[in-house]
């Protein structure tokens, strides 16, 4: 496909040699080309098509990369890196090997902040400004934050901390009245209102209000920019209120209001910080993006002409599990109650939502309060259900602590997206759970290796209800056994054997199960028959089949899919400060390497780390080897 414009702009340095009549079919070729390659690799695209026009005026005005120019969550910036030299590589994205898709340092000098999380960029960007302003730098900053990402608390300890200084940086609201899910809270009402207002007036109502207060070379250039000014707002707005110009709302569609606007900006000595409110469509330009009721928020590889989706699985998700068993489950228990941060359909609570809409709470992406509120709704008698991805749970660690477990209260963490996730890489990996809880007094730790564990320790959290407990299970679908559903609950720090065999044995805890079976089948070959257990729950550990697996094999693996200091560091610590008994057997653990992993498949990022079947295998292969364990009886094997 050839564009007339786009096809010569591989850096800002092209687009800039554009005169501004140029931008808007620069800014369609941009558009299709996001929806061309979005098809193909699956993705964000609706975020993207939303920031098209701001993302060509952005890189038009400001000179980046010396202005910096620091993006929120990055999921939106599948334009910015069109633009910025990554042209060619970009049917790369999300792929192995390829363009990351997020914000990520090391892949451009035009992406100045590493970002995936939400609500980082207006700290980011005021800790640039205090570096440039001690360095006599005077770059512009330049951070961009959407409505969804405005509703976490980070975002308001920055504007709290940016608004009472007199650093000029700006801060421009990306305003598509969407997160994820429809946005909540106080403060997606306000915008509304804002937009709604009845403050709106003419450009010389405007002028008049504004002259007073902001310097004459902004005033002036303003009232030339007659087009951009019918829906501005100035005064009384709670952004002014926090020490900010504001400015807006703006049509974040017209290229060329944003041009103007941007360049009074960049021109002008406000001598604050600036709020600039835009107003965009998420999905924008794309029919079947802006009808979905997600606005393709992230998509499979889709056909273009349809929008269909292409390649998705009917299985059940581990998210779906979830959600249904939960919603049974509040059927007949009405104290139950579930929480999430702005993750709603992510992590199947909107199956929660279709029968208990009176029992769901979505915080906005709020997970340090949605973790405290579940503590304040736990005292009260209720059953809260916090459902969060691991790396998103990280946020609220100290309120896992200092909130709920340091007072021992029953909140459930239903712990989504845990182990390796794929293309979203390693920001949103689910690496470190097990380590951040296994070292909380009072806390429960379970681990499904199937949907139809999960089902159980979904029932077996409903009566744990003098402490806080925790079930983790990863992305995506996994073993579902309709006609074995076993609802009973669990003996709590019970595990069990799921194969008896001899010698060798593996430790499981999660969904790793799989390919431990995997490996077992391989091993048939060799005549290695080791013994699996799944050990169902990493705190408490179950000490007597630990014992039973050490006094009657030589070597046994531990296997999670996390970090160190996990189940198998709390194994090592059980074996060596508490075992009375002394051990011969070998004992190893298999966890995540003390690294990031890059996004790839999730088969690409187990097999990376060794943790896939054949590597496995191979493992148990190795240390008959080594320890000649019986060493005829593996010559033999290989000999055959
Ligand atoms: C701390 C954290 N929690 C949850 C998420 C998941 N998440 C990714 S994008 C998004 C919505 C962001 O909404 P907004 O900032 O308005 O951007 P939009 O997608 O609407 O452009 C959420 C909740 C995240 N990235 N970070």
């Amino acid at each position: 496909m050839s564009y007339k414009y786009l096809d010569d702009i591989n850096f800002p340095s092209d687009l800039r040699k554009l005169s501004i009549d140029k931008l808007e079919v620069v800014s369609s070729e941009l558009r299709e080309k996001t929806i061309n390659t979005v098809a193909k690799t699956g993705g964000h695209l609706g975020a993207g098509l939303g920031v098209v026009e701001l993302t060509v005026a952005l890189h038009y005005v400001f000179n980046t990369p010396r202005d910096k120019l620091i993006w929120d969550v990055g999921h939106q910036t599948y334009p910015h890196k069109i633009l910025t030299g990554r042209k060619n590589k970009i049917e790369s994205l999300r792929q192995k090997n390829g363009l990351y898709g997020f914000v990520k340092r090391s892949e451009s000098e035009y992406d100045p902040f590493g970002t995936a999380h939400s609500s980082t960029s207006i700290s980011a960007g005021m800790g640039m400004k205090i570096a440039n302003d001690l360095n006599n730098d005077n770059a512009n900053i330049i951070c961009v934050i959407g409505d969804g990402a405005l509703s976490a608390g980070m975002a308001y300890e920055a504007l709290n901390n940016v608004g009472a200084t007199n650093k000029q940086m700006i801060v421009i609201l990306n305003d598509n009245k969407m997160s994820i899910d429809r946005p909540v809270g106080a403060m997606s009402n306000y915008l509304a209102k804002l937009l709604s207002s009845k403050q709106y007036t003419s450009v010389r109502g405007l002028l008049k209000k504004i002259s007073a207060k902001f310097p004459s070379s902004v005033s002036t250039t303003l009232y030339k920019a007659e087009e951009y000014s019918k829906g501005l707002v100035t005064g009384g707005t709670l952004f002014e209120e926090l020490g900010f110009y504001y400015l807006g709302p703006i049509d974040g569609h017209d290229i060329k209001t944003l041009v103007s606007v941007l360049e009074n900006l960049k021109t002008s000595s406000v001598g604050k910080p600036i709020f600039l409110h835009c107003i965009t469509k998420k999905g924008k330009g794309y029919e079947p993006a802006e009808k979905a009721e997600d606005k393709f928020h992230g998509v499979n590889k889709f056909d273009v002409k349809t929008g269909q989706s292409l390649g998705s699985s009917n299985k059940k998700t581990y998210s779906a599990v979830f959600g249904e068993t939960l919603s049974k489950a509040a059927e007949s228990d009405e104290k139950i109650v579930a929480v999430t941060a702005a993750m709603m359909s992510g992590t199947g609570l909107d199956i929660f939502n279709l029968k208990h809409q009176s029992r769901l709470f979505d915080v906005g992406i709020a997970e340090q309060h949605a973790v405290t509120m579940a503590a304040g709704l736990a005292t009260e008698g209720f059953k809260p259900y916090v459902a969060i991805y691991s790396t998103f749970l990280q946020r609220a660690y100290d309120q896992i602590v200092h909130d709920v477990a340091l007072q021992s209260l029953p909140v459930r963490f239903a712990i989504d997206r845990a182990g390796q996730v794929g293309t979203d890489g390693p920001t949103h990996a689910g690496s470190y759970d097990i380590t951040y809880l296994s070292t909380l007094p009072n806390f429960i730790i379970m681990a499904p290796s199937n949907q139809n564990e999960l089902v159980r320790m979904i029932n077996t959290s409903l009566l744990i209800d003098d402490r806080p407990s925790a079930f983790r299970y990863p992305r995506g679908t996994g073993i579902f056994n309709e006609n074995d559903l076993d609802s009973r609950v669990l003996e709590i720090g019970k595990g069990y054997i799921v194969t008896q065999g001899n010698d060798i044995a593996i430790l499981n805890l999660g969904t790793r199960m799989e390919s431990c079976e995997e490996a077992i089948k391989l091993l048939k070959d060799h005549n290695i028959f080791p013994t699996l257990a799944d050990a169902r729950f990493a705190k408490p550990i179950d000490k007597d089949l630990i014992n039973q697996l050490l006094d009657n094999h030589k070597y046994v693996i531990t296997i999670e899919e996390g970090s160190s200091g996990g189940f198998g560091a709390t194994v090592l610590n059980y074996i060596h400060n508490e075992r009375v008994k002394p051990t011969s057997a070998k004992i190893s653990n298999i966890f995540f390497p003390d690294r990031f992993i890059d996004h790839q498949s999730p088969e690409d990022q187990y097999l990376e780390m060794g943790m896939d079947a054949g590597s496995i295998a191979q493992k148990i292969l190795k240390f008959y080897k080594t320890n000649v364990l019986d060493f005829q009886l593996f010559n033999k094997t290989k000999k055959n």
